[in-house]
């Protein structure tokens, strides 16, 4: 069991900007494989490296029904966007809180896989959204930024306050 801790709203280090990766090591692989472990038995849909507090350009996804098609994305770059879909969001950094958000429903990337590859991609819909969401935790940007202050805030304290009550 991968035992890496989630950082969580409204924690100064989910603002850190990540940078890029130069060489994919094993440590590297090594820590996708762990964010994918932790993803699936969350379960979620995507993880970025930031949430771990690993301030490097890496993410992983899988929105596939069975839990089957992991996506490992290291210094992902969107090239393209268009279209507009409206998604209710959640995030493990943002627990038990999910909202509307509105993003590209098309994108078109670049990307280096797990295996240290170049590779371009297309995507729309759900996987088009993570995508975005993942990349937006690499600068430092979380989904609660796009919803009203009045919400932002109301999540702010009931966070801090189930923080307290765990501490
Ligand atoms: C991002 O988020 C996403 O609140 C990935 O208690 C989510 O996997 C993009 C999760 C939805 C688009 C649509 C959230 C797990 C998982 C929770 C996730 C929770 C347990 C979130
Ligand atoms: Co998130």
């Amino acid at each position: 069991m991968a035992l890496l801790n989630i950082l969580e709203f409204p924690d100064s280090r989910l603002r850190t900007k990540a940078t890029p990766i130069k060489n994919v090591t094993g440590k590297l692989i090594k820590l996708a494989d762990d964010m994918l472990e932790i993803m699936y038995t969350a379960p979620g849909i995507g993880l970025a490296a930031s949430q771990v507090n690993v301030h490097k350009r890496m993410v992983v996804v899988d929105v596939s029904e069975d839990k089957n098609q992991p996506l490992v994305l290291i210094n992902p770059s969107i090239g393209v966007l268009e279209g507009e879909i409206e998604t209710a969001e959640g995030c493990l950094s943002v627990p038990g809180f999910y909202e509307l958000v509105k993003r590209a429903e098309y994108i078109e990337l670049e990307a280096i896989n797990r295996d240290g590859e170049c590779f371009s991609m297309q995507a729309r819909g759900l996987l088009a959204v993570c995508i975005q969401h993942e990349i937006d935790h690499l600068e430092g940007k979380l989904f609660v930024d796009y919803i009203s202050t009045v919400k932002r805030q109301l999540i702010r304290r009931k966070l801090v306050k189930s923080h307290k009550l765990k501490a």
